[in-house]
């Protein structure tokens, strides 16, 4: 018997097709207009044999072996879920009393499922607020150095996560749009939460129609899709504020500045103009100056400059840009070119970030909030920028730097993960498996045998979406999706919710985390709270028992097209900016006076310690960009058919100019070791014209598989970029990831290359 329900994915919705109890289809939802391959891989990762299929604990640690054992190496024991759930509460209990609050680690980031009632990461925080409290991560990996950024220079983050202008603005009035980092198809296959609609490629697809011309500024000509006719400027890794510093030298010179704007709605144009002028480093940006550090020649830049300061223009950067040392520099230095050209607010122009990097981003939509969690307040005040977790784990006692503020690192006893993946996120993961070790104890929820799930203590099997009901919702989506539960828990899985429940009671407070509502009750109030909230906008939804049966409820999109900062541009002073003094920073008090010497108070080129220019260069010649894979969600579906087809003699693939691959004698479909003083992996050569020599690039969420488990120095066998990337932070002031500084050589690969075991149980553990 066949049965189909409507389920939901951060990769898509989509129709589970259930026959004998096992997933064997997700078939895309009718009325997304370009669902993409990644909802293929779901019923392979549903029925993984890397699924975990009961409780385990690591031999060592019940052994009695806490902090500074190894972990990653050790068999795992399996127990009953009785047992975990009393050595779970009673070493929190243990820990907590010992070393207080701050000592449990549970910021979890991660993506955890679409879903908002049993998002894990959202339930792990209710369950560690309610428990006493926990030290906490804030911003992301994403843009944690634009966002920390941008509320000093323009009041806000929406110009990030949307609303930003739409491209339907874009369209009608924009005529060249130019793009760092390109505008990704494959960032586009997700939306956080659970989207009904990949409305990225028809939008687009339009634009071009409309005449709109696009320019790939990137290493890679495969940033933008071939429809979009793109001119492309292979520009050098890391370099982008050279060359935005240039282009607005290149319109300062021509006195094509857009003084009116600058005058009424910006702060700071004055000493900016003095740096472009050279006047106070005795070096004058111009491109002249910009190519050495680009790549880029300096017609191309100056010829960029003058055709924006003569049409109407979109200016944009992908998130990736600022993921790199001094990631905040190219942002602040586009930001302050828009305000120059006095772009800011005109209909469809002025600049906003991330078209690139996410389906939703300027879709046409209404303002509603999307369905949510219900959280408790953290009671421990304990938090790091969520990128510094090594330096919190390696340096407990010292101060972190971070936006003005001196943070006190706590010493972390307890790390607790549930929908994250830091072996996959962070970098330099010898580094980080090494400052992981300094825990007494580490707890990870898991569907599947991660490398994250791997280097823990006591591992609690969780199910996937597909086993339990939810509620699909993203703010940048005009559907929100009922998801039913399609097949029974594999294994001894069980839901987050579930197994917090039941560790809440251990510990005494069961009531106060669930607040005495099951699966069908929770959702029903959360859907409820949603649909007062679209009350409130005059927007009228359905109730509970109607959207459930029905799977689906739609906001259509608006009528009108919008422009961010319209209202701000035609009146500052009544819509003056969320910012100190109401404007466009250009030059900003406040990140002056944090004394900052890597940030002073206007945008500045500064030179990364890891990157084509430097001497490092002279030992590691190759630029690694580790960008969003096209065949997962970061390290989610690595088991899955897609990723497979995707690799190379089993290892995940590198791009490579044939220049590059011939001097060192490397053919296509080779495997090869790309190494650096922090590490090495092994990877499948991909030689292409379209990434420019000099960079090689490869897709970050290979699962992480030392040749011997438990080491932090040997190589990656799959080919995960995250044994190589730079563990820094942007600047003091984001102190973001930095993962796009990195400098690799290549080889060809010698000795020994074993199958990779990491999509198999570990040893101690069996097969659902
Ligand atoms: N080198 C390099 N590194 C990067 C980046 C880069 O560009 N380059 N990008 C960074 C960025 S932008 C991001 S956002 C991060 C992403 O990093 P993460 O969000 O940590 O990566 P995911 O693999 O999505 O991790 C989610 C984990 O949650 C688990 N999970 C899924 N559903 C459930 C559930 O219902 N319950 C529980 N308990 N677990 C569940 C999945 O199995 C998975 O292991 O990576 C960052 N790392
Ligand atoms: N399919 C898929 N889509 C995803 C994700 C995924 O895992 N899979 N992850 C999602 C998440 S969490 C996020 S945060 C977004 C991230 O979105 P982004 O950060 O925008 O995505 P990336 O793929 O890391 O980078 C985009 C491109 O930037 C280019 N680039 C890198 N460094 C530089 C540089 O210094 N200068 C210039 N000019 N270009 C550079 C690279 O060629 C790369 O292809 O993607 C989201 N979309
Ligand atoms: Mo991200």
């Amino acid at each position: 018997m066949t049965e189909i329900k409507p389920h939901g994915s951060h990769f898509g919705a989509f129709e589970a097709v259930v026959e004998g109890g096992r997933l064997v289809e997700a078939r895309p939802f009718a009325r997304d207009p370009f669902p993409g391959s990644l909802l293929q891989s779901i019923p392979d990762a549903v029925h993984s044999a890397a699924r975990i299929d009961r409780p385990y604990v690591r031999a060592g640690w019940l052994k009695g072996e806490r902090r500074g054992s190894a972990r990653g190496g050790d068999a795992f024991v399996p127990v009953s879920w009785d047992r975990a759930i009393r050595l779970v509460a009673e070493e929190s209990t243990r820990i907590r009393g010992e070393h207080g609050h701050a000592s449990v680690l549970g910021g979890s980031y991660g993506w955890s499922s679409a879903g908002r009632y049993h998002h894990a990461r959202t339930q792990l925080h209710r369950f560690l607020g309610l428990a006493g409290g926990f030290t906490a991560q804030v911003t992301n990996y994403s843009y944690g150095a634009g966002m920390t950024l941008m509320p000093h220079i323009l009041g806000t983050n929406e110009v990030i996560q949307g609303p930003v202008t739409d491209w339907a603005a874009i369209r009608a009035n924009a005529r060249v749009m130019l793009c760092f980092g390109g505008l990704p198809l494959k960032n586009g296959l997700i939306t956080s939460g659970g989207s009904g609609a990949h409305e990225y490629v028809p939008l687009m697809k339009a634009a071009a129609e409309a005449g709109l011309r696009f320019v790939n500024i990137s290493p890679f000509r495969g940033d933008v899709a071939e429809f979009l006719g793109a001119e492309w400027v292979p520009i050098r890794p890391g370099s982008d504020a050279a060359m935005i510093l240039a282009m607005a030298q290149v319109i300062l010179e021509a006195g094509r500045q857009d003084d009116d704007f600058l005058a009424r709605c910006a702060v700071g144009f004055a000493p900016f103009a003095a740096y472009l002028r050279g006047e106070t480093d005795g070096v004058a940006k111009t491109p002249e100056w910009a190519t050495k550090l680009t790549d880029v020649p300096a017609e191309t830049i100056r010829r960029l400059a003058l055709e924006i300061a003569a049409t109407p223009n979109m200016l944009t950067a992908t998130w990736s840009i600022q993921r790199a040392e001094h990631g905040e520099q190219p942002w602040w230095a586009l930001v302050a070119l828009a305000a120059t050209l006095g772009t800011i607010g005109k209909a469809g122009q002025g600049v906003a970030f991330g078209y690139g990097s996410m389906n939703g981003i300027g879709t046409p939509r209404h303002e509603v909030p999307s369905v949510a969690g219900v959280s408790v307040k953290n009671p421990v005040g304990a938090y790091i920028p969520v990128a510094r977790v090594t330096e919190l784990l390696e340096r407990p006692g010292e101060i972190l730097q971070y936006n003005g503020r001196d943070l006190r690192l706590p010493d972390i006893r307890m790390i607790w993960w549930g929908g994250g993946n830091p072996f996959h996120h962070h970098q330099d993961l010898g580094r980080l498996l090494r400052g992981w070790n300094r825990a007494d104890t580490v707890v990870v929820q898991e569907p599947w045998w991660t490398a994250l799930a791997r280097h823990a203590d006591i591992v609690l099997p969780a199910t996937t979406s597909l086993e339990r009901n939810d509620i699909g919702s993203a703010s940048r989506d005009r559907f929100v999706r009922a998801m039913h539960q399609a097949i029974a828990p594999v294994g001894q899985a069980r839901n987050d919710v579930d197994m917090l429940a039941d560790i809440a009671d251990a510990l005494g407070f069961r009531a106060a985390f669930t607040e005495q509502r099951d699966e069908m009750a929770w959702l029903d109030h959360l859907y409820g709270r949603w649909r007062q909230a679209c009350a409130a906008q005059g927007i009228e939804v359905p109730d509970f028992a109607q959207f459930w049966e029905q799977g689906f409820v739609e906001i259509p999109p608006p009528a009108t097209s919008y422009t961010q900062f319209a209202e701000f541009r035609s009146d500052p002073e009544a819509h003056p900016l969320n910012t100190a003094t109401g404007k466009v920073e250009i030059f900003c008090e406040t990140i002056a006076r944090f004394g900052y010497a890597e940030v002073p108070g206007h945008p500045v080129w500064q030179e990364p310690r890891e990157w084509l220019g430097g001497s490092l260069a002279q030992r590691f010649p190759l630029h690694m960009l580790s960008f969003q894979p096209f065949t997962r969600l970061h390290g989610q579906l690595d088991v899955g058919r897609v990723a497979a087809a995707n690799r190379v003699q089993g290892r995940e693939p590198i791009l490579m100019h044939p220049d590059d691959a011939a001097a060192r004698g490397l053919a296509d479909g080779e495997v090869v070791r790309v190494f650096n003083d922090r590490g090495a992996i092994a990877a499948g050569l991909r030689v292409t014209e379209a990434i420019r020599p000099g960079v090689v690039a490869m897709a970050t969420g290979a699962w992480w598989n030392p040749a011997r488990p438990g080491a932090t120095d040997s190589p990656c066998l799959h080919g995960n970029a995250n044994v190589l990337t730079q563990d820094v932070g942007t600047s003091r002031l984001g102190q973001g990831s930095a993962a796009q500084s990195c400098l690799v050589e290549i080889a060809r690969w010698e000795g020994e290359l074993t199958p990779i075991r990491v999509h198999a149980p570990p040893e101690g553990a069996t097969a659902p």
